[in-house]
């Protein structure tokens, strides 16, 4: 062990894809047998997983705590698996069969745990704990953190020499408010409380914001059996060509009863409204100095690399630019992050580390369209690759492939989960699923993969 880390202690919060990561990177420099600081790992879910632990449970928890998932039921990736493969563990080594490239939840929770289910980072993890406060004494250099213990409502505190945020930026819902929304008669939920499409079958439904979720919620809704879909943009239009049955509006100015009006001086009513309008990132358990403030962008503003928080880079946050990439990008920070502990990766000054943003924040600006973006992250993935012995694939194909993957939800928004790709880490081609994605009601594990053996055994080859 490097000496600077020798009695060192890690907390990291959240037991998420990217705590997971950071779990995972000291994992792998144990195996080549140097020796990790102490680490611990705060989560307050009963298990790991984050967003993929999914939960039915919406506004607070078993103890009270706001409920952290998003996910719902019958979703599917939303880009193929292909760009989002761990390089160190790839999809055939978990699943030891060619997969399609967009699984259900479930089966890419499975995916997740697969690697640390082998690791003993169970050990490392206090589950059902909240990061309730954090503070930083300028003296000792030391983090002290305050800890509900939730299970046994018990609050205590500890020291730790870094600080790894990932406690995730899609939880806390961004809610506008529009004129006449009191007295709406039926429902009005946040995307963050879907919980799938079921409740809405046969209603007119309302959904507003033109980004992921609004198209998934929109296309999940119409697949599930809603009445109609109506999208209200409030800058763009996702813009595709929607089936009979979807179809985008404007924004909305105000409701009149179960009436919605829209800025193009159309109105509708509608049985029930989701609001699709993002998240806020948010820190409850942080103080102003510490907490990270930004919008949902590629780039947020103070950190280096996009993960060490400039003024103090003893605090690091993992996750939290908006998402093309997703678990590699996590790995490729994790493993930075912790060569900085194990003092392997030395940051330059801070005036340095500043110009370095800066240059980044220039080339965000200068993002046009979703091609720019995708470019910008591959090229962010390929600095930090660079400076870690994190395993190297070919981003470049990756890139490719994220255009690839735009182009065919432009293509047919219903049909686009249906392609398939290639994997950069194996070479593997993957498989069509048995069912067309329009056709399958049923997102289980069990169904994903026991009907894919049948259907080899049906038809060899
Ligand atoms: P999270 O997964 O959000 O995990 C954060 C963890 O921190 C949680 O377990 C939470 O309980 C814990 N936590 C928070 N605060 C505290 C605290 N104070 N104390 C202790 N613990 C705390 N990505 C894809 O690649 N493909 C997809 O198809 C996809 N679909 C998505 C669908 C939805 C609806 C949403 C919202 C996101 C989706 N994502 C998808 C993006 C997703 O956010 C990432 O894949 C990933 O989950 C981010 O990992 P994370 O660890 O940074 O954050
Ligand atoms: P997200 O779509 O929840 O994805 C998060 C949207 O909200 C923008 O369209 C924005 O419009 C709109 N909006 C914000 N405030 C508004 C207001 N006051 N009035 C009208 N519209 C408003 O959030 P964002 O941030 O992308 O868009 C906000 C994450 O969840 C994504 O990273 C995605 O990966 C993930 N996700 C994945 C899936 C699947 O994989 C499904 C859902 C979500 P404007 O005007 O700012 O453009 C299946």
């Amino acid at each position: 062990m490097n000496m600077n880390t020798k009695n060192k202690r890690v907390a990291i919060i959240g037991a998420g894809p990217s705590g997971l990561a950071q779990l995972r990177a000291f994992e792998a420099l144990e195996k080549q047998g140097i020796e990790s600081p102490e680490i611990v790992c705060f989560e307050k879910q009963s298990d790991w997983g984050g967003m993929w632990n999914y939960s039915w449970r919406t506004g607070v928890g078993k103890y009270g705590e706001p409920v952290h998932g998003s996910m719902y039921k019958y979703l599917w990736s939303n880009g193929p698996k292909e760009c989002l493969e761990f390089s160190d563990y790839s999809f055939d080594e978990h699943f030891k069969k060619p997969i399609s490239s967009y699984p259900p939840r479930p089966v890419l929770f499975d995916y997740i745990q697969g690697r640390i289910n082998k690791s003993n980072a169970r050990d490392y993890i206090r589950f059902d704990t909240t990061a309730r406060w954090v503070s930083f004494d300028e003296e000792s250099k030391k983090f002290n953190l305050i800890l509900d213990n939730l299970k046994e409502d018990r609050t205590y505190e500890e020291e730790f020499d870094y600080l790894i945020v990932a406690s995730g930026h899609f939880s806390t819902p961004n809610m506008p408010f529009f004129e006449g929304i009191e007295n709406f008669p039926g429902g009005v939920m946040h995307a963050h409380d879907f919980r799938g499409a079921d409740q809405f079958k046969n209603q007119k439904l309302l959904l507003i914001g033109s980004s992921y979720s609004a198209e998934d919620i929109g296309v999940q809704c119409y697949k599930h059996g809603a009445k109609s879909v109506t999208l209200s943009y409030r800058s763009n239009p996702i813009g595709v060509d929607w089936p009979k049955g979807i179809k985008e509006v404007p924004l909305l100015t105000h409701f009149d009863g179960a009436t919605a009006h829209f800025t193009d001086g159309t109105s509708e009513s509608f049985d029930a409204v989701v609001m699709c309008t993002g998240y806020q990132h948010k820190f409850p358990f942080l103080p102003d100095e510490l907490r990270l403030k930004t919008k949902n962008n590629l780039y947020p503003n103070y950190l280096y690399k996009g993960i060490f928080f400039n003024e103090l880079p003893q605090l690091i946050y993992l996750g939290m630019q908006d998402q093309y990439y997703t678990f590699n990008m996590f790995d490729t920070q994790a493993w930075l992050a912790r060569d900085y502990m194990m003092g392997r990766f030395k940051l330059p000054s801070k005036k340095k580390r500043k110009e370095d943003i800066r240059k980044w924040l220039e080339r965000h600006d200068a993002i046009k369209d979703s091609l720019d973006s995708v470019d910008f992250q591959t090229d962010y993935i390929k600095d930090l690759i660079a400076l870690s012995d994190y395993p190297e694939f070919n981003l470049d194909k990756v890139g490719e492939m994220f255009k690839e993957w735009l182009q065919d939800k432009e293509d047919n928004i219903l049909t686009y989960r249906d392609k398939t790709y290639t994997s950069v880490v194996t070479g593997t081609k993957a498989k069509e699923h048995h069912t067309d994605w329009m056709d399958e009601l049923d997102d289980s594990k069990e169904r994903y993969l026991a009907f894919n053996e049948e259907v080899e055994e049906l038809v060899p080859g």
